[in-house]
């Protein structure tokens, strides 16, 4: 009981703090080094950032909160020895950076780097390798610069990885889709709505840049019956009732609405049609744009079952798809992997942390059991 509730006030005393740094999550290293500058300008513009992340945020429900008694000289030079270690000591890196937040790790890297005079990420970089080795360097990553590398890694080269940047475009909130935007431009100088346009084509190209565009609706305190209607109406009118598809008409309701207004409007959706919105969707469209619409679809139904879903097909077979796993627990465990490991459990009858324990290994098991935070 005493433990209990001194970890509880830890979490009472961090979160507030958690709130305060998350501001910070976009500045880069180098801007943290400015930062010390003391510049008012720059304190100034650090409010308005904050101001306005606080104000878009959504309730979170994180696996990984701040750690108490954050020590961060102390955790940079645990880091500096396990890297110095012949053989590299995965663990120590592991269990580190697995248990701290975004905004407590950057501070282990400013530290390290005031200790090592080195760069952290570079360090980690030469002494992981695989699977880990991407973990470790997501972990590094603030969410947005995450998703925003992932769709990156998505399009660059010949050739387009469309699963990923399907998963990233149709599953992200259209306030996270305006931050990655932005991020997007700092971290490689170019507009994710042209490299997207670059890489795709036809009405999957048009879909994914209507996403993009982050025209959504705010969701509203006010319940417009007769837009449900309408909109429902239009919806079938231009799939299910017409011979071929008005995607156009999809594509302009699926992408300018609100996610509260669109589930209704699903429900009124069966007045109409005899299927459902994902089996129309299945009967009208195929390839890359029915797999969007579908992911669209089942995210605003259930944004957190439709990644333990997607969890669980990565590991079906004898390996997991870590590809797929690593990105889905490092970009979620600070933003709602509570609630996948909840929906997963509902709906595969195991529970996450039990099917990483069966589907992987090593040191890579260690992180993604870590960032799971617990079994249910
Ligand atoms: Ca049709």
């Amino acid at each position: 009981m005493v433990v209990a509730g001194r970890v509880l006030l830890c979490y009472l005393i961090t979160t507030p703090i958690a709130l305060l740094t998350a501001g910070r999550a976009f500045y880069s290293l180098h801007t943290l080094h400015t930062q010390k500058l003391n510049n008012m300008a720059l304190v100034s513009e650090f409010l308005g950032q904050l101001t306005l992340n606080v104000g878009a945020a959504e309730p979170t429900y994180p696996t990984v909160v701040p750690a108490c008694d954050f020590d961060p000289d102390k955790d940079a030079a645990r880091i500096e020895t396990a890297i110095k270690t012949k053989g590299v000591d995965e663990q120590t890196i592991t269990d580190i950076l697995t248990r701290r937040t975004y905004n407590q790790r950057r501070e282990i890297a400013f530290a390290y780097e005031k200790r090592a005079k080195k760069d952290m990420i570079t360090a980690l970089k030469g002494a992981l390798s695989g699977s880990l080795e991407a973990v470790v360097l997501g972990l590094m990553k603030s969410t947005t610069q995450y998703d925003a590398s992932e769709i990156k890694g998505s399009i660059k080269g010949l050739g387009t990885d469309e699963e990923t940047l399907i998963e990233l475009v149709c599953s992200r909130s259209s306030t996270e889709l305006m931050e990655i935007k932005k991020v997007y431009k700092e971290l490689f100088k170019k507009d994710l709505e042209k490299d997207v346009a670059g890489d795709t084509s036809g009405e999957f190209k048009a879909l994914l840049l209507a996403l993009v565009e982050t025209k959504r609706d705010e969701p509203s305190n006010v319940v417009d019956y007769e837009k449900i209607d309408e909109d429902a109406r239009a919806l079938y009118e231009a799939g299910v009732k017409r011979k071929g598809t008005d995607v156009k008409t999809w594509i302009s309701i699926m992408s300018e609405r609100s996610v509260p207004h669109l589930q209704k409007v699903f429900d009124r959706y069966r007045s109409y049609s005899p299927y459902d919105m994902q089996e129309s969707i299945r009967k009208e469209v195929k390839g890359d744009l029915e797999k969007s619409f579908l992911t669209l679809v089942q995210c605003f139904e259930n944004k957190q079952l439709y990644f333990a879903n997607r969890l669980s097909e990565a590991m079906k077979g004898k390996s997991a798809k870590d590809k797929v796993v690593t990105r889905i627990m490092v970009s979620r465990c600070e933003v709602d992997l509570m609630k996948i490991r909840t929906e997963f459990k509902r709906q595969h009858g195991k529970s996450l942390y039990q099917t990483i324990t069966e589907h992987t290994k090593g040191d890579y098991q260690t992180a993604m059991l870590s960032l799971c935070g617990g079994d249910d």
